[in-house]
C-alpha cells in the first residue's frame, strides 16, 4: 500500500482530495488501520515483525500526508493574498468635480471691480413687460429701435427682457438717489445665431445717478473697468452711438491684448449719459405708487455690455454657441476652476 499511498498524496491538489487519501489508508477503518486490526490473527512469532513493519509503513504515510498538507495550506494562503493584495501605489480614481461656467467667472472678475468702487451688485426678473423692457427707455412701440432687438413674446402679452436695461426702472422706483448698481443676468434676443450671437446670452449693466454726474466720469468709470480686466496700460475708445435711453450715447472698446501677443479692440457695449424721459418715466411710476417725484433734474450715466465677448477672447473660445451647448469637452476644461 506504501507506494501507491505515496503516490496519491503527491497527486492531491486540494485539501479535501488529500483528506480522502487519508480516510482510504489511515481512517477509522483505512486500508493500513485494517491491517493493523488483523494483527491478533497472526500467529505470536511473526506478530512482532509484520507490526513493525505495518507502523513504519503508517508513519511513512502521516509524514508524507502532514507535509503535503503543509504545501497546500501555504498554496492556498498565497493565492488568497495575491487576489485580496490593495496596491497602494495605484493612483485614485478621478472625482467628476465641477467648475464655474467661464461666464460665471468673468461675471465675478467685473462684480469684484465694481464692488471695489462701492457698487451695489444685483439680478432682476427675466420675465419682463414692455412698459419697463421698451416704454419707460423712452422706447415707444412705433420706434425702430423695437426692430434692432427682435423680441420673445409670451401668451400673456409679457416677453423675455431683450437687455438688462428694464432693471434701471425697476430699481430707481424702488430707490431714491444717489445710487451706483450693477445688474447681471440673461437676456433673450429673436435673432439668427452665428460665431458671435446667441438667442440667449448675459449682459452687465451698469447705472450710476446722483447730481453733476457727466460723461468724465462714465468715461473713467469704463477705463477703471478696463485696467481692472487687463491690467494698467489698457486702453479703452469711445464712438458716438445711439440709444433711445441715453443722450448721448456711445459705443466703447477695449484695447485687449494676451500674452501670446495677440491684440485688438474688443467691442463690448453701449453706454450713454441717462435720457431725461427715463427720468420723467420713473417719477411717473414712483408717483403712481404714492412715492416722491425725485428724478428729475438729476443726472447719470449707464452702459450695458456683453461678458461672453470677454470670455471667448480670455479663454480662446471661437463660438459662443459653445457656451450654452452642454459639450462635456467644452465644459470639461473649465472643471475644478473657482
Ligand atoms: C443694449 O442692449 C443696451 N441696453 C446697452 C446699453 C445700456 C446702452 C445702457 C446704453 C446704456 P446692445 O443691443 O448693443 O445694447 O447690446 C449690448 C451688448 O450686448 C453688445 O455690445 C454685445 O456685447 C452684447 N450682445 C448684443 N447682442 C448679442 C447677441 N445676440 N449675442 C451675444 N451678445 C450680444
Amino acid at each position: 500500500h506504501q507506494q501507491e499511498a505515496l503516490a496519491a498524496i503527491a497527486q492531491s491538489e486540494s485539501l479535501e482530495g488529500l483528506q480522502a487519501v487519508k480516510t482510504r489508508y489511515v481512517g477509522k477503518s483505512g486500508l493500513v488501520t485494517r491491517e493493523l486490526g488483523a494483527l491478533g490473527k497472526l500467529p505470536p512469532e511473526e506478530r512482532k515483525a509484520r507490526g513493525a513493519e505495518i507502523n513504519a509503513v503508517r508513519q511513512a504515510i502521516d509524514a508524507a500526508l502532514t507535509e503535503r498538507e503543509a504545501t497546500l495550506k501555504r498554496a492556498a494562503l498565497d493565492a488568497r493574498l495575491a487576489s485580496e493584495a490593495i496596491d497602494v501605489t495605484l493612483p485614485g480614481l478621478p472625482l467628476p468635480a465641477g467648475g464655474l461656467h467661464p461666464i460665471n467667472r468673468v461675471y465675478d472678475d467685473l462684480t469684484r471691480i465694481y464692488e471695489r468702487l462701492g457698487y451695489a451688485v444685483i439680478e432682476g426678473p427675466e420675465v419682463e413687460d414692455e412698459h419697463h423692457n421698451f416704454e419707460a427707455l423712452n422706447v415707444p412701440w412705433y420706434h425702430p429701435a423695437r426692430d434692432l432687438q427682435d423680441t420673445f413674446w409670451l401668451e400673456d402679452g409679457r416677453l423675455l427682457r431683450t437687455h438688462t436695461s428694464p432693471m434701471q426702472i425697476r430699481y430707481m422706483v424702488d430707490h431714491e438717489p444717489a445710487l451706483k448698481i450693477v445688474v447681471r443676468g440673461k437676456v433673450y434676443r429673436y435673432e439668427a445665431t452665428d460665431a458671435t450671437h446667441e438667442a440667449m446670452f448675459h449682459q452687465l449693466e451698469g447705472l450710476v445717478v446722483g447730481d453733476g454726474i457727466s460723461m468724465a466720469d462714465l468715461k473713467g468709470t469704463i477705463a477703471e473697468m478696463a485696467r481692472g480686466l487687463y491690467g494698467p496700460s489698457a486702453k479703452v475708445r469711445f464712438q458716438p452711438s445711439y440709444y433711445p435711453f441715453t443722450e448721448p450715447g456711445a459705443d466703447f472698446a477695449v484695447w485687449w491684448e494676451n500674452p501670446r501677443g495677440e491684440s485688438k479692440w474688443l467691442e463690448l457695449g453701449g453706454c450713454g449719459m441717462v435720457h431725461p424721459n427715463v427720468f420723467r418715466a420713473v417719477d411717473d411710476l414712483r408717483e403712481a405708487e404714492g412715492k416722491p417725484r425725485v428724478y428729475e433734474g438729476k443726472t447719470g450715466f449707464a452702459f450695458g455690455l456683453g461678458p461672453e465677448r470677454i470670455a471667448m477672447l480670455k479663454y480662446g473660445i471661437p463660438d459662443i454657441r459653445y457656451f450654452y451647448a452642454n459639450d462635456p469637452r467644452v465644459l470639461g476644461q473649465f472643471r475644478g476652476e473657482l
